[in-house]
């Protein structure tokens, strides 16, 4: 299934109803005054954060989203009824955009957050109101306004303090799955994750992160080898990233470092900021590494890498050094990067995507 993180819709807001003209007839009251209502006002256009939703693809077959008119106003002081509104809800993460003006109306970043996207157009008035003391008979009446109409776009971008970032097959979703209760696919052949995936990892009782799981990446993704880099963007929002890494192929260890910085090449092509984020490394399979040489072969490995920043060495098959991985992980979070305006993912409750 492919994964659907952008939409193009347009919303038309309906228009209020007429306010009418209209004079009281009634036997014995030859001249009733005016008794025109007003229009009702047009429905207006919502989106609203949901977080059981995890892709746009909703939006891509249903692009034209039209709210009903209100109902003119009657006679007898009756007013027009307004119309109902429409509610479009969508994926913590969207972010929706004005097309023609480039201005971004909304960034959904908690669940329910109801944002009004075209508003409906107000009901005229009815002759009834413009009755006073020198015109008892007006024939006055105005018109609904009409709805706002908007061309939006929207994009996905998940909300995750943490995300993974690795080779294909090098053990990513294992990982989610070991830390949190996530249950993307996993399985021994490249390519296996096709989507974003969201998981909570529980530090403890009131202690959590959201972590992001995205589908593998190739030397070459940004010319768009293998499934290209377009997942990357869903790691832009995160404070930390996890550089998972395959640490079998022991016997190809320069491959392996070959590899580690071929990665790290495609974030920077993909976006400078991206490949400036905190990033640290995971070696995983470490389960498969002879016991006794494991932390010598790793500590090589870094530092063929030349690489300063912290690593781990995991399983995320038996567990092993997970659990020291994770308090890293809230540890860094809290001190280095606190979250801001109330927008950190840590504050959202968001489900597995799967
Ligand atoms: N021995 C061992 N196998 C592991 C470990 N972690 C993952 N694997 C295996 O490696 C294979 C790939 O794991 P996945 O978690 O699907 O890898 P991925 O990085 O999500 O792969 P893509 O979604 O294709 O990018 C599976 O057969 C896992 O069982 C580990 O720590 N030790
Ligand atoms: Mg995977």
């Amino acid at each position: 299934m492919k994964f659907f993180d952008e939409a193009i819709i347009q919303v038309y807001a309906g228009k209020g109803g007429d306010g009418v003209a209209s004079f009281r007839r009634e036997k014995y009251i030859p001249k009733g005054g005016p008794d025109g209502g007003d229009g009702g006002r047009g429905g207006s256009i919502f989106a609203v954060a949901d977080r059981n939703i995890n892709t746009l693809i909703d939006y891509r077959f249903a692009r034209i989203h039209r709210a009903k008119k209100g109902e003119n106003g009657q006679g007898s002081d009756r007013y027009g009824k307004s119309a109902d509104d429409i509610v479009l809800r969508m994926p913590i993460g969207t972010i929706i955009k004005d097309i023609n003006t480039g201005e971004t109306i909304a960034d959904l970043t908690h669940d329910q957050q109801k944002i009004l996207l075209a508003k409906g157009g107000s009901g005229g008035i009815g002759n009834l109101h413009f009755k006073s003391s020198t015109n008892r008979a007006p024939r006055q009446f105005t018109q609904g306004e009409p709805g706002q109409e908007l061309e939006l776009k929207l994009e996905l971008k998940v909300l995750a303090d943490v995300g993974l970032l690795g080779m294909p097959n090098a053990g990513k979703s294992t990982l989610i799955r070991a830390v949190s209760a996530a249950r993307p696919k996993v399985a021994d052949y490249p390519f296996t994750t096709l989507q974003p995936n969201l998981g909570v990892v529980r530090v403890d009782h009131n202690r959590s992160f959201v972590m992001a799981d995205i589908p593998g990446l190739i030397e070459g993704a940004a010319e768009g080898i293998g499934l290209g880099h377009r997942f990357l963007k869903h790691l832009t929002r995160t404070r930390l990233l996890l550089h998972v890494i395959d640490m079998t192929p022991l016997n190809t260890e320069t491959n392996l470092v070959h590899e580690a910085r071929a990665l790290a090449k495609e974030l920077e092509k993909f976006d400078e900021s991206l490949y400036q984020k905190p990033r640290w490394l995971v070696l995983n399979k470490t389960d498969m590494m002879p016991e006794q040489e494991r932390d010598e072969l790793c500590r090589q490995f870094v530092n063929k890498l030349e690489w300063e920043e912290n690593y781990f060495i995991i399983s995320a098959l038996t567990g092993e050094g997970c659990k020291p991985l994770i308090y890293a992980i809230m540890e860094y979070l809290e001190q280095h990067l606190p979250p801001q305006d109330g927008n950190s993912a840590l504050e959202n409750e968001i489900p597995n995507q799967c």
